[in-house]
């Protein structure tokens, strides 16, 4: 078994923005469950974790709410601090990138790398905003889409349509700041030029590092063999650590510069005398807990930077990266709020964090994308968490107390089904250790799970309520077996479930090493437990139709806004015509004198309009959305000289001219003031 004590980071949430489930099971229950198993078998573990809180979407956010990026990043920082907490989630350290230590060590760490010529620096031509005097992200940069039209496109992206643009591609950019009209303005930037490390990095990973989780060990390999280019570590920006070199005023580091730096300022806060022999010792392992969507930066940049700076940095033992959850079959996304939040989650079911953490560990994308869905999570844990955990225990604590007074019983001579039970323990716990040292805490959830199952089938195979009748001794021998599988359940299950373990614990009174998981006795005869409690409570159908219509509002809303910005998408234009063509349609504007519902129809509108040449009838199919109330007096334009037809029976002459947007709706085009009908249109 490993000796090295083992520095466990998880990635640092963006600070613009609560947690969801997205997170927890990508990132931070796997790796709370590491760090809580560790530490059950006694072994030294530091768990470190903390806010980024630098990069543009902090700025953005701050412009579009009118407050500072501080705000945003203190009011985030503090509602994901307790959100972790709130679920068990408790790092030895969760601190933040603006803290004054890591300012200080980002700097250092930047400076000497610096001094040590590690950086080439390049010019190259940014936006910038002549008035504000400050460069441009693309996304502070922002004019008329190219594809639909829509005014209020970004400089990378355009939201109504969802193309993907660059500020060049932009009518009429402007910046968002001042509104002034962008221009390009040369700037230097320092790069690392990762292709220097190509090699030690393809040695040091493709060929020490086989055992690394395959989207992990595949992702890098095809980042190596695509070859690596030099990456900026500086950006032009007015919120992040200012690059700590003369002349560079106005540039800050690049945000993933400074964060995975993030970590060693965290250990530095925290361990201020001892940070280094976490960081800097051959006997520590280290292992960074991420996203799939991070494995470039804490596999190939990060190392990199670490390599860079020498002084005996360790380097990632593992990065056991998960994929990404879904939410009832849709991508999490925070922009769109298709996102189950930790902390309403922990407001909304009081008492039921393991819940969670059971059924986002059961569910982890370890190895793929999955997918998180309320019923599942009901299902999950009426039928495992109720049905088996909770009622093996609770009919082994209850029936003690009927019949021994709560006392663990004596156990007599043992049956084949008692030997049965209690040599599945040790295999159990063998398959669970395995699976959490090699990351796998699906499986390893799964041989606890087979613990509970085993313990619940063996109860109702044996029937201790009905033996109590004849057999009162047999009954003690059941029930001090079932109260071995209780206490090895306390066990098993405390590195996933710490709350309902400590509620096992004090229902059996006793605190359990871990080394104690499949002893045939840890808990002696006339062991006093308390009253039983129960463990688990059963989800209703009212809980979960709460969440799913929360959902089903988001999920409306957002059709909505997508049917309205491809409503703005405008139709590709038709076929050219001549002059002469458009000559020949004669449009005039007209008055509705009357309006009634064609009968036997719901679309048909008969009007009799005054057209300043005559008065006539013309049948549109507006009455979906006008009633003929709508109609009288309205001033509109008509095509006049189209041929007449005849619709239901009516001679129609002439066309009411709509405008349609793509949403459904008819629109009239009416003069600006009130004009002589007859006035010709052209
Ligand atoms: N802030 C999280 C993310 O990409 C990013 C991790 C930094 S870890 C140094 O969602
Ligand atoms: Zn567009």
């Amino acid at each position: 078994m490993e000796t090295k004590r083992t520095l466990v980071t998880c990635a640092l949430p963006y600070a613009n923005g609560p947690v969801h489930i997205g997170h927890l099971a990508g990132v931070y229950i796997p790796a709370d469950i590491y760090v809580r198993y560790l530490r059950s078998r006694g072994r030294e573990v530091l768990y470190v974790c903390g806010s980024d809180e630098h990069g543009v979407p902090i700025t953005i956010k701050a412009r579009q709410l009118g407050c500072s990026p501080q705000d945003i990043v203190d009011k985030y920082h503090t509602i994901i601090k307790d959100s972790f907490e709130g679920l068990g989630i408790h790092f030895d350290i969760y601190g933040r990138t603006t803290s004054e230590v890591h300012e200080k060590n980002a700097s250092e760490f930047f400076r000497k790398l610096y001094d040590d010529g590690k950086f080439i620096t390049r010019e190259s031509e940014q936006y910038y905003d002549p008035e504000a005097k400050t460069f441009l992200a693309d996304r502070y940069i922002e004019g008329t889409c190219p594809k639909c039209g829509f005014e209020g496109a970004y400089g990378d992206q355009c939201e109504h349509c969802g193309s993907t643009l660059s500020p060049e591609e932009l009518i009429n950019p402007r910046s968002k700041l001042s509104g002034a009209e962008p221009v390009k303005k040369k700037t230097v930037h320092w790069y690392l030029p990762l292709q220097d490390y190509e090699e030690w990095l393809r040695k040091w990973i493709l060929e020490g590092h086989k055992e690394w989780r395959p989207n992990v060990y595949g992702q890098v390999k095809s980042w190596l063999d695509g070859g690596l280019q030099p990456r900026a570590v500086t950006r032009d920006l007015d919120w992040g650590v200012p690059v700590p070199v003369e002349g560079a005023e106005g540039k800050v580091l690049y945000v993933w510069f400074d964060a995975p730096i993030g970590y060693i300022s965290n250990t530095r806060e925290l361990l201020p005398d001892s940070w280094e022999k976490w960081w800097k010792s051959p006997d520590t392992r280290l292992i960074h807990f991420i996203g799939k969507d991070n494995i470039v930066f804490h596999c190939i940049v990060f190392p990199a930077m670490l390599k860079a700076y020498g002084d005996g940095y360790i380097l990632p033992d593992n990065v056991p990266a998960n994929e990404f959850l879904n939410l009832e079959g849709d991508k999490i996304s925070t922009s769109r709020g298709w996102a189950v939040w930790a902390h309403e989650y922990l407001k909304d079911f009081p008492g039921q964090q393991d819940v969670l953490r059971y059924v986002l560990t059961a569910n982890a994308p370890e190895t793929k994308d999955n997918d998180f869905s309320w019923k599942d999570f009901q299902q999950r844990n009426n039928s495992e968490l109720v049905a088996v955990f909770g009622n093996f225990v609770n009919r082994a604590v209850v029936l003690t107390h009927k019949y021994f007074e709560g006392r663990v019983p004596q156990c007599g001579e043992l049956l084949d089904i008692d030997r049965e039970l209690l040599e599945q323990i040790p295999q159990l716990r063998a398959s669970l250790e395995r699976n959490i040292e090699e990351f796998h805490f699906r499986e390893a959830l799964k041989d606890a799970m087979s613990i509970a199952r085993a313990g619940n089938k063996y109860i109702s195979d044996t029937e201790p309520w009905k033996v109590a009748k004849t057999d009162m001794e047999r009954c003690a021998t059941i029930l001090n077996i079932s109260l071995q599988i209780c206490a090895d359940l306390a066990i098993a299950f405390a590195p996933f479930t710490p709350f309902t373990c400590e509620k096992l614990c004090d229902m059996l009174q006793a605190r359990f090493e871990w080394d104690k998981l499949g002893c045939p006795v840890i808990l002696p005869a006339g062991h006093q437990l308390a009253p039983a409690q129960l463990l688990f409570s059963k989800i209703e159908d009212e809980a979960i139709d709460v969440q799913t219509a929360r959902l089903e509002a988001i999920k409306k809303s957002r059709e909505q806004a997508e049917k309205e910005a491809a409503a703005r998408k405008a139709a590709p234009q038709k076929p050219s015509c001549t002059f002469e063509d458009f000559g020949k349609l004669d449009i005039r504007t007209a008055t509705v004198l009357a309006a009634e519902r064609v009968p036997k129809t719901d679309k048909l509108l008969k009007l009799t309009i005054d057209t300043g040449i005559d008065k006539r009838t013309i049948v549109s199919g507006i009455a979906g959305q006008y009633s003929p109330e709508d109609m009288v007096g309205k001033q509109i334009c008509v095509l006049a000289n189209l041929e007449p037809r005849t619709i239901r029976g009516i001679e129609s002459k002439g066309m009411i001219l709509m405008a349609a947007q793509g949403d459904g709706k008819m629109r009239f085009i009416t003069p600006q003031e009130v004009l002589a009908n007859g006035a010709q249109i052209g």
